[in-house]
Order: C-alpha cells, then structure tokens, then sequence
C-alpha cells in the first residue's frame, strides 16, 4: 500500500472530496502490537461529485469492511482503498490492525518511549498520536485531507490508568473511556492519549463565565514538578486571546501532554494538545531563561491555533501559511505583549534571517504558499510558518492597527467552520478596507527574499530617498515581479535628534522615490524601521554613521541594526581582507555595555556577534566564497580584542548584573542574566575562566550553570565541569540533550566530528529519539567551522547517520538534510564532498520519500 513511485501534487489541480462526513465514530483496542481500529462513518454523497469513493490508508492491515451493515471487499489501491457506494448516504465500517509499539516514524499512533529493538515497550511507556499532515491514515481508512471535517466520539478500550482524545470526556468505565469533540474537524487535529499519566491541574473561566478544566499530563516521577510554568502561560494565552482577538475557548476541558518522542515542538489537536516535552516542562533548576520564553510561546502558538487552525482550518495543504503564519504572529504579538516588544522583534529577525533568508537564497527556496510539493512533510518551513507570520506583519502595517481588528473579526465571522485559503484571508482584508490586495498576494507565491537598495539626495531641504527593488531567480521562478514593501522611516538631525518620526513609505514599483520636505539640514535616515519588511536593505553606509545610529536611533530595532551592521562590516572585513578588530566597532560596542540606561537585555543582543553562518552568508552574497575556518577565527580574534578593550569595564557590569532573591524566569530578570552571561564569555577569555568556574560552582539555576559551562567549553576548558554536570543530571533526558548539544556545539572545528562521533557512541545517544538526535548531530551541524572542516570529516558523519535514521524516522531524517542546503556558498573542494555525500544519501537502497526529495531539491 505504500507509494511506489512518489507523485508530485500540485495546487492547481484541487478538486474537493465527492463524499460529506456527517460524524466519525472511533473504537480503538489498544494492543502494542495489535491495536485494532474499528471505525463507523456516516457518509453523503455531495452535489457534483463524481462518486469515486477513495480513502487514503497506509500501513494498515484491513481486517474487514462493511457498508450499511453489509460485508463489502474493497479495492486496494496505492495510498488507500476504492469502494462502490450507494448513491445515498451510507455507512462504511472498517476494522483494521495496526502495530503502534514499532512506530518508529511518530506518525500515526505510536508508543513512547520507544521500545528496544525487538523488546516490548516498557510498562511506563504510553500510546500517543501524531496525525498533522498524513498521519491519520496510518490509524484507519478515512478521508484524510483537510477539507472533509467531521464530528468525533471515541472510546478508548485498554488498561491504561489515563485515556484520553479530543473534545469533552463523556463516559469512564473499567477499562475504557469516551470522547465526544462537538465540534467539526480534519482529521489531522485527531489525537489519542493513553497511558499511566499524572494531572498537573489547572482551571480557567472564560470571559463569558464558563469553568474550563485544565490539565498537563506527565509521566509520574520527576515530570510532575515541572508543569506549573506551562499551566500558568497557558492560562495567560487564554486571557490574551480574550483580550487581543476577543477569541474565548470552546471546550469543558483542555488537555496537554508531553512526550519524549516527538518529530515537532509540539501540536495543537482540539482540546489536547500533544507536547515535546522539551516544549512544555520546565523547572528552574533544569531549564534556562531561553527555554522558558520558547515553552511561554509554544504553548500560546498551540493555544492560538484553536481559533487559527481549528476553528478556521486550511482547505488543503497548499494553505498552510493560512493558519502557521498567522499563529505565528499572534504568538509574537503576545510574546512582545508579556516580555519586550523590542527584544522580541530583534530575536525574530536574527532567526528569520538565520533560518528563512537562509532558506530563500538556496536552493530550497519556495514560496509561502507552495505551488507543489511531493512530501508535505517538507514543507513546514521557515518560509512557510516565519516569512508567513512577516506576511501578517506586513498587511497590518499596511491597512493600520484598526482595519486589521476590523478584518480578523470579519475573518473569524465569516469562516467559522471552515476550510479557508488565501485567497479567503485577502478577501476580508480587502472588504474591509476598500484595498485591491493583488499586488499583495505575490508575497505568497514568489519566493526569494527582495533586495531593496537605497540612494539618497538632498537639495534646498528636501531629502529624497531613490529605492530599487529586485528579487533574485528562486528555483522554477527565473522572473519576479515587484512587491508592494511597506518601508518604515525616520529620519535624524546631525545632532541626533528626531526630525521626521517614523513614517510607511508605500513601495509598489521595481523603482521609487520619496521625498520629505522643509529640512533644515541633511537628515541620517533611519530606513526599514522595525524591520518592517522581510527584506535584504542594501545602503552604502560607514561606519560612523552606524555607530551614529547605534547611539542615537529612537527605534530599538534599527538602533540594534546599526551595531549589527558594524560588526558585520568589520567581520567581514577582517575575512576578507586581513583588516584587524575595529576600533570604532570596539568603542561603540564598549559605549553600548556601559549604557545603564538602556535595557540588559537589549545591550546583551547588541554586543552578540553575527553567527559564523550569517558571516557566510553575508559573504557570498557579496559575491566572495566563505572559508568558514577563517570566519570561525575573525569571530574569536574580534570577541578577544573586544573582551581586552572591556577588560576594565566587566566586572562592574557582572556585578550589576546580578541578580537577588530567588529564580524568577521573567523578562527582567532573565534579560539581566543574559548580560551577565554575555559579559562572563568577555572575561573569560582573559581570566582564563576564573569566573565561569566560579560561577559554575555558585549557580543555582540552569541558565547560570549551563552558561557559565559554555564559557569554559569556548574556551577549550571544563573538562571537570562538563563530567559534573553528566553525574548531577545523568537522569533528566532534557538536561542530557544540552550536555550533548553543548559538546558537539562547541567542539573546536579541528576536533568537533570526531567529538560528535564519539558522543553517538555514548550509551545514552538513542538515535531513535528526535531531541537526543537532534541535540547531538544538529548541534554538530551548526557548529559550522567543525561540521565543514576541509577533510569532509564532517559531510560524512552526517550522512552516515542520516542514512541510518531514515528507515526509522523519514520526518526527521529528511528534516536534517537541511544542514546541507548551503553547499553552493563554499569552494569547489567542500562543493566535491558535499555532493558526493548528498549523492551517497540518494543511492541508498529505500531511501524515503521524504529524504528523496528533499535531497533531489538540494541537489537542484
Ligand atoms: N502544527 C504544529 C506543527 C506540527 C506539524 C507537523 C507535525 O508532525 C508532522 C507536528 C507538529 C504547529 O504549528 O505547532
Ligand atoms: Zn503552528
């Protein structure tokens, strides 16, 4: 039943399902090995269709099948099975087996933690569900495609203590429990849960007054003390979604999980919401200030997409971005809402830039919503969820704060219930506003990322800024048209003082100008403010306009911008030509950490240097091929002049920065550990480590201790320490995945494949487990300067490991390959052992259909 020969699928070729699902009724007969599923739908036939009955099924063994209580033999066929049905509604029944203790892939129903090969799963391990995008066809033969939404009820048979899924619990007996979810659904938002678990409780009452039961379910043992963070965010998701969007939840009870094997963050199932426990359990001791701000967002993005998501769903997978996007803003919004909107912003835009721009200048690039994909599993990209969520942005700037609120109540009024597209979502922005949104659209369906170049004039007091924009070839896409780029401007007097506060230049042609009159001298523009479009702004600066705008700019933002700009500048410099660490950048940096005025947080962003591949990527867009071994030493030498040039000013700052009274994980008092962390890596490198060891034996707190452990370890230190850290958390998985990401993320580049390699001989590396994988050979990944080293080292440790995942685990292993997207930045020595590797991947006997393509598209 499995695909023989993978097909493309394409958005142009949409064609509803002949077939309405009036209700779903679900018996699951939990069994490791020999789970079975007996299944009872109603189905209509529907106006205009043309009768063919398909239902989509893989891995499923049918043990029989009936239509209006009569035993029927369907056909089966590649990906499903076909049936003659009456013209009439109809009940089909199907019973099928399927074997959820050998689910490696966590799609599907599947058991976690994973049981030893040929070993039965351990009495602790529980049932759990993965059915976005395809996964509910490996349960049972259904319609499993976005568009066709029905109403659940499930019941559960088994010995599990805790059986759970989704909607409302309606009956509890001896060995066995029933769910009824009210309210229409894909069946991609199907979940099932069962196992011994524990409640970590909570309740809510909903702005209309009704008592909602909350719930976060662990393992019993250490699990149990690390859900009180995640009750209280999600609490504050649902007053924010009151608030915000007037958006109340639907349900008596709202469940989440954690589970320890998962492909994802976490999934936003109706009413029980399944977690990679990463994402949900926190404790101060165990987890730093970062992974408490993640979990706060994750838990309001999973939260959010009850209204985005599943109340208002996509019509077909094509439409992703429609509820990623979108749930992706508003968990930024609430994020900027609950900690600093500056902070925020500024860390999007390292990721975007990190992880979208990089994905647009490759050959990976797509457009937001996707034309075509083989395996859309591929397709839960930086592109589609982050340039998605700065397609949002975009429209609010563009209409204003008011017409936005105006068209999202619109939106949730006049697509409740449904299966949206775009083109629905353009449409309520263009009823409301009187706005032609054609132009718009194409953000959605060209890929690249927009180079936007800047020239100015000033004459008689008129300051005139001359834009140009071009978008560069994307993979099938040679030619692109102009977008329409909201450009955020202000602009400063020489002295520093604001002129002209922020105005929205409207770009719509490949060129423009704009012009601002009455000034009395020429004006250092301050341009793409808040960076209000997801764009490359090219602009012949120097120097000491940049330090000008680092001290003077009054949009957070751009006034990080700056300093990042000059710190590019020089890194790029230092590679490129040999210069040596700046003086200019090392005084505006020292000015910067001086500045108590300004927020620790931000001050710890802006002395944080571009990462070693942003440095590349910068270079070859400037047309120079990136040597990363060379780039790893600008970086270190820059961090070295500028901990030398602090070197008086550090102690100060570290004292000051320290915080009393107990671990509070709020935006305050983590901004100030961040910048203390920062200042702990400057000193180091000239007190040998002093104080990280310092702290590290003073630390009462994950974020403290794991920092000051970095610092060592960037040093080619702590040895002793990383052996402490081992036995003192040798039991807690989550704190194991940074011990193992830290080693390979650091491992100086000489040494860093054969570190890696001996971590995954480790007798806790499991391959099998998405966060102990990924914690290992991404972490490797990204150490950039070790993973590509000149003898190719690294490529091969990848790719042996990447063929060994993928027959267990496609999602993951196709995921990963990602790490090799930027083969074509690098020499033609690297570009030989890449392809080879890449090459190596794709002849491998089985290869999934998930890894072929993504393999295929690097390749190009
Ligand atoms: N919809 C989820 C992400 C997600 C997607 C696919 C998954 O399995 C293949 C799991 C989760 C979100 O946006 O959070
Ligand atoms: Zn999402």
């Amino acid at each position: 039943m499995k695909d023989a020969s993978p097909q493309t699928i394409h958005l142009k070729d949409y064609t509803p399902f002949g077939f309405e699902a009036e209700s779903v009724e679900l018996t699951f007969r939990l069994a490791p090995t020999a789970t079975r599923v007996l299944s009872k739908i109603r189905f209509l036939p529907k106006e205009g269709g043309d009768g063919r009955f398909f239902l989509h099924g893989e891995d499923l063994t049918l043990i029989s099948a009936r239509i209006d209580g009569a035993p029927v033999t369907p056909r089966l066929v590649e990906g499903g099975l076909e049936a003659q049905v009456p013209a009439e509604p109809f009940i089909w029944e199907a019973e099928v087996e399927i074997s959820p203790a050998t689910n490696t892939a966590l799609e599907g129903l599947y058991m976690s933690p994973l049981a030893r090969e040929g070993e039965a799963p351990g009495p602790g391990a529980m049932y759990c569900t993965q059915c976005e995008a395809e996964g509910f066809r490996k349960i049972t033969f259904y319609p499993d495609r976005p568009d066709v939404m029905s109403v659940f009820t499930v019941r559960i048979e088994g010995d599990a203590p805790v059986m759970l899924s989704n909607g409302n619990p309606v009956e509890r007996g001896d060995g066995f429990a029933v769910w009824h979810d009210p309210w229409r659904k894909p069946a991609y938002l199907f979940a099932l849960v069962a196992g011994d678990l524990r409640a970590h409780p909570g309740s809510f009452t909903t702005m209309s007054g009704k008592e909602v039961a909350l719930n976060i379910w662990v393992r019993p043992g250490p699990d149990e003390d690390k859900c009180a963070f995640g009750m209280e965010a999600l609490k504050r998701s649902m007053t924010w979604d009151e608030e915000v969007y007037g958006r109340e939840y639907d349900l008596d009870v709202f469940n989440i999980v954690a589970v320890d094997d998962f492909n994802m963050g976490a999934m936003e199932n109706k009413g029980l919401n399944v977690f990679n426990s990463s994402c949900v359990l926190a404790s101060p001791e165990t987890s730093t200030d970062m992974n408490f701000e993640r979990i706060e967002a994750i838990i309001a993005h999973e939260y959010f997409h009850n209204w985005t998501g599943n109340r208002i769903t996509c019509r077909d997978w094509f439409q992703l971005c429609l509820k990623e996007g979108l749930t992706v803003f508003r968990d930024a919004q609430f994020t900027a809402d609950m900690r600093s909107a500056p902070v925020k912003r500024i860390s999007d835009v390292i990721a975007l830039r990190a992880r979208q721009f990089r994905e647009d200048n490759g050959p990976l690039a797509h457009p937001v919503r996707p034309e075509s994909f083989v395996e859309i599993n591929n397709f839960y990209t930086a592109t589609v969820y982050e340039k998605g969520a700065e397609l949002i942005g975009m429209l609010k700037t563009l209409v204003g704060d008011a017409a936005y609120a105006k068209a999202l109540d619109l939106y949730f009024e006049r697509h409740d219930g449904d299966a949206a597209t775009i083109e629905d979502w353009l449409k309520v922005f263009e009823d409301v506003t009187g706005r032609d949104l054609a132009q718009f659209k194409r953000w959605y369906a060209q890929a690249g990322t927009p180079r936007l170049s800047v020239t100015e004039d000033f004459k008689d007091g008129t300051y005139t800024l001359h834009f140009k924009q071009e978008t560069p070839p994307t993979p099938g896409q040679p030619h692109k048209a102009p977008f329409v780029i909201p450009i955020a401007v202000g602009l400063l007097n020489p002295n520093g003082d604001e002129v002209v506060p922020t105005r929205v230049l409207e770009m719509t042609q490949a060129e423009q100008s704009f012009s601002f009159d009455g000034l009395p001298s020429k004006p250092v523009p301050s341009i793409l403010r808040d960076f209000s479009a997801p764009v490359i702004l090219e602009r012949a600066s120097d120097n000491t306009e940049r330090a000008f705008l680092l001290a003077h700019d009054t949009d957070p933002f751009n006034k990080w911008e700056a300093g990042r700009a000059l710190a590019k500048d020089v890194l790029c410099r230092m590679v490129s030509e040999g210069a040596t660490p700046d003086g200019a950048y090392l005084d505006a940096a020292l000015a910067v950490l001086r500045d108590d005025g300004l927020d620790p947080a931000f001050r710890a962003l802006a002395l944080r240097l571009p990462s070693e591949d942003d440095i590349a990527q910068t270079l070859f867009g400037a047309g120079i091929t990136p040597d990363p071994v060379e780039i790893h030493t600008a970086r270190e030498t820059l961090s070295q002049a500028l901990a030398q040039h602090a070197a008086d000013t550090l102690p100060r700052i570290y004292a000051a920065m320290t915080v009393e009274g107990p671990y509070r994980p709020e935006a305050e008092d983590a901004g100030k550990r961040d910048l203390q962390g920062t200042v702990l890596g400057l000193l180091s490198r000239i007190d040998g480590g002093a104080q990280a060891a310092a702290q590290y034996d003073a630390a009462g707190n994950m974020t403290q201790q794991l920092a000051a452990l970095s610092c060592l370890l960037m040093i080619d230190k702590g040895e002793p320490e990383l052996a402490r850290f081992y036995e003192q958390w040798k039991d807690d998985r989550l704190v194991i995945d940074k011990w193992f990401g830290m080693q390979a993320l650091q491992a100086p580049p000489a040494r860093a494949a054969a570190v890696t390699d001996a971590l995954t001989r480790h007798p806790d590396f499991d391959f099998r487990n998405p966060n102990r994988f990924r914690a290992t050979l991404g972490s490797f990944a990204a150490n950039a300067a070790g993973f590509h080293a000149a003898d190719g080292a690294g490529y091969r440790l990848l790719a042996d490991w990447l063929i060994r995942l993928d027959p267990l685990n496609p999602q993951t292993t196709a995921r990963m390959t990602t790490s090799f997207e930027t083969w074509k930045r690098y020499d033609a020595d690297r570009q030989a052992l890449i392809e080879g590797e890449l090459r190596r991947i794709l002849n491998t006997d089985g290869l999934s259909r998930d890894t072929t393509e993504m393999v295929s598209r690097i390749l190009g």
